[in-house]
C-alpha cells in the first residue's frame, strides 16, 4: 500500500513498553504495571491492613517524611540504633503479610524484561508518599548480595527521581515517574545514590493524594 496511506502511529505496534536508560544496567520501563495499576493498589491496601503504614525514625532520631510497610520474609526497618532487614513487624510483633501474587508475578516480569536472570527477592518494601514528604541521597546497601538487582514500581502520584553517581558529590539528573513506570537497577547501576524530590501536591484517580512505590530486594 503507497505510504501517504498508512494509518498513522500503526508502525509502532509493538506492546512492548518504551525504555529509559538511566545507566549500563538501570531501566525505566514505563507504564509497565499501569494495566494492573488497580490491582497493585488493592494489594497494597490488603499488606497495610496487616501490617499498617507508619514513619519510623532514622539513627539520627528524625521521623521520616515517607511512611513504610512490608511484606514478604524480611522487611527494612529504622530505629534510634539503626538499618536493617527483619523478619519481624516490630509495630505488630508479627511476620510481615505475604507478597500479594499481583506483585510476586510483576516482578518477576520485569527482571526478565531488563535482562537480570535468576532474581530471587525475599524482601519488598512499600514507601507511601504524600505531598511534601521526601527521600533524601542515599544508597541501598543494608543487603547482603548486590549482586541481584532491585525492582521498583511506581504508583499514584508522579514524582521526580533523583539520580546520583557513585559518590554522593557525582552530579544529580531528575527522571520523572509516573503512574505504572517499573525500574530495574543491578551491575554496576546498584549502589548508585538515588533519592527522590519533594512530592507535589495532586489527586490520582485510583490513589488519591498518594504516590506509592514498591521495591522487590534480595535482602538476606
Ligand atoms: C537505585 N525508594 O526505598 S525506588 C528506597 O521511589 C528508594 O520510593 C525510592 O530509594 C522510591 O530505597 C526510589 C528506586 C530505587 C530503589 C533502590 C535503588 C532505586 C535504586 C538501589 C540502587 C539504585
Ligand atoms: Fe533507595
Amino acid at each position: 500500500m503507497p505510504s501517504d496511506t498508512l494509518p498513522l502511529a500503526l508502525d509502532e505496534g509493538t506492546d512492548a513498553a518504551p525504555r529509559v536508560i538511566l545507566g549500563p544496567r538501570a531501566v525505566v520501563l514505563r507504564g509497565f504495571a499501569v494495566v494492573q495499576g488497580a490491582d497493585l493498589v488493592a494489594a497494597i491496601g490488603a499488606v497495610a491492613g496487616v501490617s499498617p503504614f507508619r514513619h519510623m525514625v532514622v539513627p539520627g532520631g528524625w521521623k521520616m517524611s515517607v511512611a513504610l510497610t512490608n511484606c514478604g520474609k524480611a522487611g527494612w526497618v529504622t530505629d534510634r540504633t539503626g538499618y536493617r532487614y527483619d523478619a519481624i513487624d516490630p509495630e505488630t510483633g508479627r511476620r510481615w503479610p505475604p507478597v500479594p501474587r499481583a506483585f510476586a508475578e510483576l516482578a518477576a516480569e520485569a527482571a526478565q524484561a531488563a535482562e537480570f536472570a535468576g532474581f530471587h527477592p525475599d524482601a519488598c518494601l512499600v514507601n507511601r508518599y504524600a505531598p511534601g514528604a521526601r527521600l533524601s541521597l542515599h544508597q541501598d546497601r543494608n543487603e547482603r548480595d548486590f549482586d541481584q538487582p532491585i525492582v521498583s514500581v511506581s504508583l499514584g502520584l508522579p514524582a521526580i527521581f533523583l539520580w546520583g553517581g557513585q559518590t554522593r558529590s557525582d552530579r544529580v539528573r531528575r527522571i520523572p515517574l509516573f503512574h505504572g513506570d517499573v525500574v530495574v537497577w543491578g551491575g554496576p547501576d546498584r549502589l548508585t545514590f538515588h533519592g527522590v524530590h519533594t512530592l507535589a501536591e495532586g489527586e490520582h484517580p485510583l490513589t488519591g493524594a498518594y504516590r506509592y512505590n514498591f521495591t522487590f530486594r534480595r535482602a538476606l
